[in-house]
């Protein structure tokens, strides 16, 4: 299925051409049919030449309801955009064009209308000309009569290009169904409506609405009761309980989303109308309505510099790194422009701002990782057939995260929209690559320094060195200890260089050993024949060349970390022979090894014979 939205000044014959296009009634008020005006969101849907489906959302025009207007068009990758034949261009055909260009819609038609009034080709070019300038790409045009059914067949051919030209949804991508309409059903709760853009919903699934979780009962797509929908679609959920959140709030994939009221943006100029005299967004009033999906909700804009603004939100949104907003001048009466802009989210936690010159500084931080990597684009935006293999485009979106955050898990990632698509740094954590050196360059300074203030024990404990280093985990720690530095019995220490000439050859000798098989350790005959004894070892694992985990089981330094990564991978806990079978080893080895590990706390005995990773 597709889905469509009007757009266009008041009058001009939206739900004339909707109407006409699907039999069925978008004005259902009884006010609106009073006063042939659109009030409220209209939904009708029709068969097209091709066998697909369309559903419309059919939008007001008049200005008084442009916040309606744009919760219909928000969730929406596509516009047909009504112009009449006999009054050209007019002001709500400008101010939806704003909007749109702002929303980063950019699949659009052109549809010329009330042929039958006045000849439409000099509309169709002025129109054209208009569109032409903005945003959206490219731009067909049909001229028909809603009326006369003129062109008719023509437009519904033009949707059918339109609709195949439009990208195809990841039915697997975390769910945001932005609600445009929720209403009682007598015996069966609540029904909320929206346009899913991306993903899948079925009956039976647990979301969150506003924070709580609430189960689908039941579901619909086009008045058909479904088990299951997939963006796009159209979609009424039916809801346990009277007293649900309606339009503006939306059903998220728990996990799938931050929700949160406080964002860094970077504003784009929209139509020449962003305020301020440089169209910076210092210009933007302090007190604004961002718009997202359905919801309209009130915000206070901080700029920090640039184009880049902070804006803290009157109640938390789901969003992800890369969403698109809309900014709006809620104005005391009619203000001139009142779609001011629209806004990428650049940063969903973004941190305080203490110390003076720090707004600043984060401004041309963000501006420049905002220029250097790519934020993922919104589902329903990304351009279809040029869209990059999906890896690609996940990596870059997780390079940008952690160019801002340095340090995350992979649920955090998931839930700022750029699911993790490599294994990460160190179990769960990923980090920047940057920052990992610096980490390890810090660490090697940190354990030097630990034991020259404690020459009679110089081993620095894996706490001690988590807290300097200020990370949240000791499996960091763990990851980052490698040569020089070497970890031992729970605590890192630096090895000093410089061994006897032979035991460095042999140990050389070993370690190409264990490069294929990092935990076959060499058994006695192998050490022997190597000339390793146990006071070569010692010396060894001194210099930080080797690791012991028990007597006469050397592995090289940091087999500990890469063991514990590996175990983390197991059903937890684990028994010894589940753990060797993992490590690709034998009990002589696997044994002391999980020893050495218990005793280093990366894990732990649970009983006689099981284990799990810390
Ligand atoms: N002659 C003629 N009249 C039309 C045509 N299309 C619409 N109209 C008339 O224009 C008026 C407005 O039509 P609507 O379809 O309600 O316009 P709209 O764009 O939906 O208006 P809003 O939703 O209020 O913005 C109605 O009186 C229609 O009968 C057309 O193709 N030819
Ligand atoms: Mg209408």
């Amino acid at each position: 299925m597709h889905v469509v939205a009007t757009a266009g000044h008041v009058d001009h014959g939206k739900s004339t051409l909707v109407r006409a296009l699907t039999g069925m009634e978008p004005d259902r008020l009884d006010e609106e049919r009073r006063r042939g005006l659109t009030i409220e969101l209209g939904y009708a849907w029709t068969e097209l030449p091709s066998g697909g489906r369309l559903a419309f959302v059919d939008v007001p025009g008049h200005e008084r309801f442009l916040a309606t207007m744009l919760a219909g068009v928000g969730p929406v990758p596509a516009v047909m955009f009504v112009v009449a034949a006999d009054e050209g261009w007019m002001p709500q055909s400008e101010e939806h064009l704003v909007a749109l260009e702002a929303l980063g819609v950019r699949h659009c038609l052109l549809v010329v209308t009330r042929s039958d009034l006045a000849d439409p080709a000099p509309v169709v070019a002025q129109a054209l000309a208009r569109l032409d300038t903005a945003g959206l790409g490219e731009v067909a045009a049909v001229a028909v009569s809603g009326r006369t059914g003129q062109g008719l067949p023509e437009l519904r051919r033009a949707l059918d290009r339109l609709v195949t030209g439009l990208p195809r949804p990841d039915p697997a991508a975390a769910v945001r169904l932005w609600i445009d309409r929720a209403f009682s059903v007598t015996g069966s709760g609540t029904v909320i409506t929206g346009t899913l853009p991306a993903g899948t919903v079925s009956v039976g699934d647990e979301l969150l609405l506003a924070g709580e979780p609430v189960r689908v009962r039941g579901l619909e797509s086009l008045k058909e009761p479904r088990d299951t929908v997939t963006g796009v679609a159209r979609v009424a959920v039916n809801l346990r309980g009277h007293d649900v959140p309606g339009r503006g709030h939306a059903l998220v994939t728990p996990g799938g989303w931050t929700a949160t009221d406080l964002v860094d943006v970077r504003v784009t100029s929209v139509g020449g109308h962003v305020a301020g005299p440089r169209r910076e967004a210092a210009g933007l009033p302090r007190r604004l309505t961002v718009h997202i999906g359905s919801a309209a909700v009130a915000a206070e804009a901080r700029p920090l510099g640039g184009r880049v603004v902070r804006l803290r939100l009157a109640r938390p949104v789901p969003l992800h790194l890369g969403d698109v907003l809309l900014l709006r001048d809620p104005g005391r009466d009619r203000s001139e422009m009142r779609v001011l802009a629209g806004a990428r989210v650049l940063d969903v936690r973004p941190p305080a701002l203490g110390r003076r010159g720090a707004a600043r500084q984060r401004a041309a931080f963000l501006e420049s990782a905002f220029l250097e990597s790519a934020l993922p684009e919104p589902a329903p935006l990304q351009p279809a057939p040029l869209q990059p293999a999906l890896p690609e485009a996940v990596a870059s979106g997780t390079a940008y995260a952690l160019r801002l955050h340095r340090l995350l898990r992979a649920a955090d990632l998931r839930a700022m929209g750029v699911a993790p698509g490599t294994p990460g740094t160190s179990g769960e954590w990923y980090a920047d690559p940057g920052h990992w050196r610096d980490l390890g360059r810090r660490l090697v300074e940190a354990v030097r320094h630990y034991a020259a203030g404690h020459p009679l024990d110089p081993a620095m404990p894996i706490e001690a060195a988590r807290h300097e280093l200020g990370l949240p985990d000791r499996q960091l720690v763990a990851t980052l200890v490698r040569p020089p530095l070497t970890l031992a019995g729970g605590r890192i220490v630096a090895g000093p260089a410089g061994l006897p000439e032979q035991v460095a050859r042999a140990v050389e000798q070993l370690r190409r050993d264990l490069a294929a098989r990092p935990f076959h350790a060499p058994d006695a005959g192998r050490l022997a024949e190597l000339g390793l004894g146990p006071r070569e070892l010692a010396a060894a694992e001194r210099a930080g060349s080797l690791l012991r985990v028990g007597e006469g089981v050397a592995l090289l330094p940091g087999a500990d970390a890469r063991a514990a990564e590996l175990l983390g991978r197991l059903p937890q806990p684990f028994t010894v022979s589940q753990a060797r079978h993992a490590l690709g080893t034998t009990r002589r080895v696997a044994v002391p090894l999980l020893e050495h590990l218990d005793r280093a706390g990366l894990t732990e005995r649970v009983d006689e014979v099981r284990r799990r990773c810390r």
